[in-house]
């Protein structure tokens, strides 16, 4: 047996969990191989890897693959993770999120994670819709484009989900598309090992309830789109303004170094344990609180002798 072979059946729940409920040509697969490679590449245990997912087609994948898995709440990957995180600090979080789950819903969630830089990765499966509830436009669906919420058309504008993280403050962010499968292994691999929250959108093809409306006539023709209308960040500089109108830009997008949210928090607290007026202070405000449990528990048992001296009386 192959050792990708061998790799594949260690990270998946093959004999549990397939086929998986993902149409035909869905990008989802590619980017559960990519994010398995990874996983592989990094060569972490598997055991010290959690894979947390919202709710969506994006959402099922925790179903799929053999690590700690969450299948949580529409919106709530990063709140579960973090969570994750904080309770088990050597722990590789990843959270795995459709456009519909990191940016609507989950939008609020996702704007402060980047802000916080906890260790650990956000991957954005952009599919530009709510694939799972069959077409809804999402806050990444382009302008002009059909969903069952926009039969003529969206006129909102889309998210640069890119754009918004590095705006929000995550100090690793990159993007690619299905179609770039061994880049999206390469990115998220990078995002696993950088210190700080990452980032990786992988823009997707869900011909289903996105492709069909939208006039693409296969998920090969979603893919042939994608390698058409993407340019390498090198090059993009280099693109004039006319030539830019519609494309994404792929690749490593910004990276940056701040102190991570757990490590600046542990050093604050020892900073603060180490300073005798903070320690005085401390011990203050546990004496008050011991002396206000023994206060309500008076208070208590004085009500409770007084409930049951009605009772006789009564009688
Ligand atoms: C609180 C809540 N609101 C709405 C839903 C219905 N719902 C399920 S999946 C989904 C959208 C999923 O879209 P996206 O996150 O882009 O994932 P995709 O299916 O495209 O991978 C919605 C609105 C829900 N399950 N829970
Ligand atoms: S509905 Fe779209 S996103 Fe969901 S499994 Fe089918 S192709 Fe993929
Ligand atoms: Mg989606």
């Amino acid at each position: 047996m192959s050792r990708s072979i061998e790799k594949a059946r260690e990270y998946l729940r093959p004999t549990k969990k397939f086929p998986t409920v993902w149409c035909p040509g869905c990008g989802l697969g590619i980017v559960q191989s990519a994010l398995v490679r990874a996983i592989s590449r990094v060569g972490v245990e598997k055991n010290a890897v959690t894979v947390v997912s919202g709710i969506g087609c994006t959402g099922r994948m925790p179903a799929y693959v053999d690590f700690n898995t969450l299948h949580t709440t529409h919106g709530r990957a990063l709140a579960f993770s973090t969570g994750v995180k904080l309770a088990s600090p050597s722990m590789t979080v990843i959270a795995v999120m459709g456009d519909g789950d990191a940016l609507a819903i989950g939008g609020n969630h996702f704007v402060h994670a980047c802000r916080r830089n906890i260790d650990m990765t956000a991957i954005v499966v952009n599919n530009s819709i709510y694939g799972m509830t069959g077409g809804q436009y999402s806050p990444t669906t382009p302008h002009g484009k059909r969903g069952t919420t926009a039969p003529y058309g969206n006129v909102e504008h889309a998210f640069d989900t890119a754009a918004l993280a590095v705006g929000a403050g995550a100090t690793f962010v990159a993007r690619t598309s299905v179609y770039h499968a061994q880049e999206a292994d390469r990115l998220i691999e990078k995002a696993i090992l950088h210190r700080g929250f990452s980032v990786v959108e992988i823009i997707s093809n869900c011909y289903t309830s996105y492709g069909r409306m939208n006039k693409y006539t296969s998920a090969v023709d979603m893919l042939r789109w994608m390698k058409e209308n993407s340019v390498p960040v090198s090059a993009w500089d280099k693109l004039p303004p006319e030539k830019r109108e519609g494309k994404f830009t792929r690749g490593v997008i910004s990276e940056k170094e701040l102190p991570e949210f757990i490590e600046a928090y542990d050093e604050q607290g020892r900073r603060l344990t180490r300073t005798p007026a903070a320690v005085e202070r401390v011990r203050d405000i546990l004496t008050a609180y011991d002396e206000n449990a023994d206060r309500l528990r008076v208070a208590d048992e004085r009500s409770g002798e007084a409930e049951s001296g009605r009772g006789e009386n009564k009688t």
